[in-house]
């Protein structure tokens, strides 16, 4: 059975990259440094303590899971830039698409963004979670795109008696027809402060805690940006909550646009509502701008930003900061200039 990859916080992303093609799986150790870890149990312990028991079996009647982390805690940043996770997750899913626009021949590349946001607590007695794969809620057929990097970071020691996550590395390549076994998988041992990395495909599940003491891990998806973020992060965390987040956390909560137009306000970078104190301010500004764009604008101004964050790997870009003569734009500008009747 193959073993686990584990990698030291300061390995290159390749490393994370390669072992993620190869197995799905990988575990970072020390992802969190001692104040993170501080912070989060400050911020989550209390309300996870004091939630109630999961209603579903597949949940756990023996687990706790609270959500809407972003709004409950400032914590995470270090967690979700880290550049052994959100690194590998725009290497693996922000793969370029060619497209037609037009006559103009492009690439398009996807953003990504924080999909959904537990904290889970596997208490003494709970059993087993079936075997499954996250990016089944996109229906999604197998072999196929990554279109998930999960991160479950222990907040406890993972000990295999005590529940730790349970993985069979290699299965993101099988089918839809294999079906998994308990007895292919194993546990993701690590100490508190590491964290397992595993793509969408990977089958999965809670372990059994046989312990006499829970288990908790703070899980958190990164998703390709044109589906639907599985927890409603507009609703889950208010807008205040948002603002406590830097920019770059800002755009991976949803303020963002993924190209080629996903997600825009008025035609524009939603990120913009957050820099005006309401919607309407927002929108007057989006009219003030004289935007009765067209969508072919939204498009042609994805083209640049996105083309500009390749050649910057990875930053975000001000939509300023992109210069007006940038090739792609004139090439996005044909299918207004192109007549084809
Ligand atoms: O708690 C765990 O170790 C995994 C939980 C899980 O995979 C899930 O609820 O989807
Ligand atoms: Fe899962």
């Amino acid at each position: 059975m193959t073993a686990l990859i584990r990698v030291k916080p300061d390995a290159a992303p390749e490393e994370v990259v390669e072992a993620l093609e190869r197995d799905g799986v990988v575990i970072v150790e020390g992802l969190a440094d001692e104040a993170t870890m501080k912070g989060l149990w400050a911020d989550l312990g209390p309300d996870l303590e004091a939630s109630d028991y999961c209603e579903s079996g597949y949940d756990g009647h023996r687990t706790r899971r609270i959500s809407s982390l972003f709004a409950r805690t400032t914590h995470l940043t270090p967690v979700v830039t880290h550049p052994l996770y959100l690194g590998p997750a725009r290497t693996i899913m922000q793969r370029p698409v060619p497209i037609w626009i037009g006559r103009s021949r492009i690439e398009m590349t996807p953003n990504i963004h924080i999909s959904a946001t537990q904290a889970i607590q596997i208490d003494p007695g709970q059993g087993k979670q079936p075997l499954h794969r996250e990016d089944t809620l996109y229906l999604r057929p197998h072999p196929g795109p990554t279109i998930r990097l999960q991160l479950m970071l222990a907040m406890t020691d993972f000990t295999a008696e005590n529940g730790a996550t349970l993985v069979i590395p290699g299965s993101h390549h099988w089918d839809d027809e294999r079906a998994p076994r308990y007895a292919e998988s194993i546990p993701a041992e690590m100490p508190a402060g590491s964290a397992l990395l595993f793509t969408g495909g990977v089958y999965h599940c809670g372990g059994r805690n046989d312990s006499d003491r829970p288990r908790v891990g703070l899980t958190l998806s990164l998703d390709v940006a044109n589906l639907r973020q599985e927890e409603n992060q507009y609703i889950a965390v208010p807008r205040e909550a948002v603002l406590a987040h830097p920019e770059e956390v800002r755009r991976l909560l949803g303020y963002d646009r993924c190209p080629p137009g996903v997600g825009w306000f008025e035609l524009q970078d939603p990120h913009m509502v957050l820099e005006h104190d309401d919607i309407a301010q927002a929108r007057a500004a989006a009219d003030l701008m004289g935007l009765n764009a067209s969508r072919e604008n939204a498009v042609r101004d994805d083209t640049v930003r996105e083309n500009a964050v390749r050649e910057n790997t990875h930053e975000s870009v001000s939509r300023e900061g992109v210069p007006g003569d940038d090739a792609s734009r004139e090439a996005t500008r044909a299918p207004r200039e192109t007549v084809d009747a």
